[in-house]
């Protein structure tokens, strides 16, 4: 059952140029006629989940489950979800709400959903020291202290991150703020403001299975699926109205870097990274995201009527999301030139060094340590603002991901000129290709948010296969 043999990307997208469908085949309601090929698909959009107000707290109840999804027409695939078939609802927070996440275990195997990019407790992050027993529910209760952003949540088992987000694991966290809800931007989900989910993945044979089986050189150099799949649907339909729609992308792969444009190099602005607005949007052609990453894009095609494009991935030449600009617009909105401040991060008291590395094949470090769960790296206090030097010591990509905070990158390759203007904004991931490394300024929030030694947070490269076999570590803040 070994997956190099069955039906590849390749030969969908061959069908679908030769069908020649993508502009006029699509019927009002998305669905497109010509049947038989992936372009079918419409593309699936997240289901926003509802909240129930008890007593001025907002329960969001979920369920992680086993279920079926259809990738392949007429197939059905094993998947994991949370209230889905694969992937989970959006989780729409406002900053101020006091929010109680509830998610029951109904896998059986035990697994933990964390808030990737949440200001949070440590003891509410969903990570190795939050497990979900098989039947069990677990809360991640706090308020919501954060700007507005693109956040996410998926599993962080130890050792077992990789495959379970693999099976389908993940879902959007938007938050929304004052500032956000101001602004003239696109903000109707599913209309104009769309989130995608961006993965590649592996198929077993037949097609029933994803396919999770790396082995050394690809736990090494990336798992890259050779079937790139858009919110759960490969190479799916978007219909979008002539007007500025705004993109949420989440690199959600296990360890693939996507370099992401349109087919027709139609230029589009970047309004976020990670963790909060730009303060300017920046006209770009190009977006280079790694695993974990996010960007929000405005892209406007308010001249663009009857045109058809693809969201396109450079590196490895795949197709995420076909576009067709085939409807009126239903409102305006004008990207203002100005979208927020970032406070400036003071100045740094203490530096230290991360290096990313390897001990033997298959097993990763940082400074020389696989993680240890029983072991504290680094000890913090709130109001620390400290220099955080990451080095890649290989000669393979990896990426570096602190929770708890953003931070702000201030330097590559001892350079500050070579950070790109995307990356000057508030992250909590970074990007770091071979043997390169990057200077942070990091800040713990004093805002009586903290993680003791029984419940740390973690920094880690965020490339799940290395992150699961050793490539992480643990701080506390007191
Ligand atoms: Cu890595």
């Amino acid at each position: 059952m070994k997956r190099r043999n069955f039906l590849t990307l390749s030969t969908v997208t061959a069908l679908y140029v030769l069908t020649g469908c993508g502009g006029g085949s699509n019927t009002e309601d998305g669905n497109n006629s010509a049947a038989g090929t992936s372009s079918a698909v419409a593309l699936p959009i997240p289901e926003l989940k509802i909240p129930t107000d008890i007593g001025g707290i907002k329960h969001y109840d979920l369920n992680i489950v086993e279920a079926k999804h259809s990738f392949f027409e007429g197939i059905d695939t094993n998947t994991y979800a949370i209230d889905s078939t694969y992937l989970g609802p959006t989780l729409l927070l406002k900053k101020g709400d006091n929010i109680s996440i509830n998610y029951t275990n109904k896998l059986n195997v035990e697994t933990t959903m964390h808030g990737h990019g949440m200001h949070v407790p440590g003891n509410m992050d969903g990570t190795a020291h939050q497990p979900i027993a098989v039947g069990a529910t677990w809360s991640a209760q706090y308020t919501v202290s954060q700007r507005a952003c693109t956040n996410w949540y998926h599993p962080h088992y130890l050792h077992k991150t990789a495959p379970h987000v693999y099976q389908g694991l993940a879902g959007f966290i938007i938050i929304e703020d004052a500032e956000s809800q101001n602004l003239d931007l696109p903000k109707r989900y599913g209309l104009d403001d769309i989130p995608l989910a961006l993965q590649d993945r592996f198929f077993s044979t037949d097609k029933t299975l994803l396919d999770y089986s790396p082995d050394n050189m690809e736990l090494s150099q990336g798992y890259i699926g050779d079937t790139f799949i858009c919110n759960g649907a490969i190479e799916p339909t978007f219909d979008a109205e002539a007007k500025e729609i705004r993109f949420r992308l989440l690199n959600g792969s296990n360890s693939t870097v996507y370099d992401l444009g349109f087919s027709n190099g139609k230029n589009f602005k970047q309004i976020a990274s990670d963790n909060a607005f730009l303060e300017q949007p920046l006209t770009m052609t190009q977006l280079t995201l790694s695993p974990g990453e996010r960007a929000e894009i405005v892209v406007d095609f308010t001249n663009d009527t009857g045109d058809s494009l693809t969201l396109h991935e450079y590196r490895n030449n795949k197709t995420f999301l076909n576009i067709n600009i085939n409807k009126n617009a239903t409102d305006v909105t004008t990207l203002p030139s100005t979208l927020t401040t970032l406070d400036t991060i003071g100045t740094a008291t203490n530096n230290r060094q991360f290096r990313l590395g390897m001990q033997s094949m298959g097993n990763f470090t940082i400074n020389d340590l696989a993680m240890d769960v029983n072991r504290i790296d680094v000890a913090l206090a709130q109001g620390d603002i400290e220099e955080w030097e990451i080095i890649n010591t290989m000669n393979v990509d990896h990426n570096f991901h602190i929770h708890n905070t953003h931070f702000r990158v201030i330097s590559r390759n001892d350079a500050p000129d070579q950070v790109p203007s995307n990356e000057k904004g508030y992250k909590d991931v970074v990007y770091l290709p071979a043997n390169e490394k990057v200077k942070l300024i990091v800040e713990m929030p004093s805002d009586g948010i903290t993680a003791d030694s029984n419940n740390p947070y973690m920094f880690h490269c965020h490339f799940l296969e290395h992150e699961d076999n050793g490539m992480m570590g643990q701080f506390t803040v007191t």
